[in-house]
């Protein structure tokens, strides 16, 4: 298997891996075949026997000879003879005083005597390689180095833990659970035998699905920097989204009127509530199989305000009867955290109130307090989990969550026609190929290149 940075992830590389500058203690490490024979070839004969002899990780002081002038180093080393080290092979660790000549000289030596100097993360990389760590935990011990902040490095030491890898292989086990039993189905496809319930099929994708999406919400803003968190304000046209909007943001100008289809572009307005900032977004409303090219377009715009919001606020008219059209939306499982809102409540309140609703009248004011008040806390919830990976995994992982929800919600309309297996069996082949993409257990020279060049050398 070819790798990016090097074609023998066996031959000996040696690196610097404490940081620049001078410190109390400085190490070189060395690691490949013939780490333990090139760091003997500088060492005095007793230290030299007691390399070769070694058998189980050990450490002893040591005299390091190093060129003139520097020429005998007082140092510990650190040895690791076989596979129980962190790149999985014969590693030694020299640990001397950290000043930066001192490494410097001893790098140089434990080069002369057949190492060669490391690439940026070839360590960790070897690691990976040796199933060590996956591609997320090699991205943490990147979040560890760059961590500028007690938080961000908790959440690079949970996710350098397995943290997120646990979360990824439980959906990767129950995908390839069911892949199991659809191909098994298409062994016996001659034969009456049923492998998997089709509701069972349907339920476990769905549920998979949601816990995708939740992910890549979560993912959604790291890497990228926050920004204002942005709350839309969504439904059927005429149940009181533009009123709403008025009613909240102070000075708000949007559009009121009893004819459907009144706003056309959406409105944002800046709002504040309990220390969280937000930007509260009016859209039109959403209006199914429309042939009218602006309508088409009013209607694409609202989506592009949708799918990068953080929040929708999915408006109910309590005087009437939710239509078959909000009822598939409160059942489907939304892509954006939702939450729900019925409005015009001084003028009838709402038959068979959800526990989750807020109940508001843009006229009297019912409810716009509690309205606010639930917002802020749902954008302070995100805002907590959205922290938990560490950036760089967040950004990479992204494509491959969307990539997988899709691949999911193209499989479901195929378990509700009761399809073949066979259709079905690929779009989860395809969904696995996507999540295994985020620990690794697919990837390419690219990903691996994309990774392991952001690391320093030495690591
Ligand atoms: N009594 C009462 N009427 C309301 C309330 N909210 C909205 N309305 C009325 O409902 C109608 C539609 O309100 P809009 O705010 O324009 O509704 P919308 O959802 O923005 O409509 P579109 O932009 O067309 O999608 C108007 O006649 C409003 O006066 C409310 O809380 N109480
Ligand atoms: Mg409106």
């Amino acid at each position: 298997m070819g790798t990016p940075m090097t074609v023998d992830v066996e031959d000996t590389v040696a690196a610097i891996a404490t940081a620049p500058g001078n410190a109390a203690r400085g190490i070189v490490r060395v690691s490949g075949r013939e780490a333990l024979a090139c760091v003997a070839r500088c060492c005095s004969p007793g230290t030299r026997a007691q390399l070769e002899h070694s058998e189980v990780s050990h450490r002893f002081p040591a005299i390091f000879q190093t060129a003139p002038p520097i020429s005998e180093v007082p140092v510990d080393l650190f040895v690791w003879p076989t596979e129980r080290s962190f790149s999985r092979q014969p590693t030694v660790e020299i640990h001397a005083i950290g000043s930066a000549p001192l490494l410097g000289a001893i790098l140089r030596a434990v080069c002369d005597a057949g190492a060669r100097l490391a690439r940026p993360g070839e360590f960790t990389l070897r690691s990976f390689l040796a199933g060590r760590l996956d591609l997320a935990q090699a991205e943490a011990v990147l979040g560890v180095i760059d961590a500028a902040n007690q938080a961000e490095l908790r959440v690079a030491l949970e996710q350098a833990a397995g943290g997120l890898s646990g979360v990824i292989e439980g959906l990767r086990q129950r995908l390839l659970e069911l892949l199991a039993h659809l191909e098994a189905g298409m062994d016996f496809v001659d034969e009456d035998i049923q492998f998997i319930e089709q509701e069972h099929l349907q339920s476990e994708l769905t549920s998979i699905r949601t816990q995708l999406t939740d992910l890549e919400i979560r993912f959604r803003d790291r890497g990228q920097g926050a920004g204002t968190p942005r709350v839309v304000l969504r439904g059927a046209p005429n149940v009181g989204k533009s009123s709403l909007f008025n009613a909240l943001a102070d000075g708000g100008k949007a559009l009121v009127s009893d004819a459907s289809g009144t706003t056309r572009d959406y409105l944002v307005q800046q709002i504040e509530s309990e220390g969280v900032m937000f930007q509260l977004i009016d859209t039109a409303g959403v209006e199914e199989a429309v042939q009218d090219p602006l309508v088409v377009s009013v209607q694409t715009a609202m989506q592009t305000q949708w799918s990068s919001s953080h929040l929708e606020l999915f408006c109910l008219d309590a005087t009437r009867e939710p239509s078959e059209w909000e009822r598939s939306q409160l059942s489907a499982t939304s892509l954006i955290p939702r939450m729900v809102v019925w409005t015009k409540a001084d003028l009838t309140l709402p038959v068979g109130v959800r526990p989750d609703a807020v109940v508001t009248s843009s006229q009297t004011g019912l409810g716009l307090g509690s309205l606010k008040s639930a917002v802020a806390e749902r954008l302070n919830q995100a805002n907590s989990v959205r922290g938990e990976v560490v950036s760089c995994t967040a950004a990479r992982c992204r494509g491959s969550l969307r990539g997988a929800t899709q691949r999911i919600s193209a499989a479901l309309p195929w378990v509700a026609a009761a399809a073949g297996e066979e259709l079905i069996a690929v779009e989860v082949r395809a969904a696995l190929d996507e999540i295994g993409q985020i620990v690794g257990a697919v990837y390419t020279d690219d990903i691996l290149d994309q990774i392991f060049s952001r690391f320093c050398i030495g690591k």
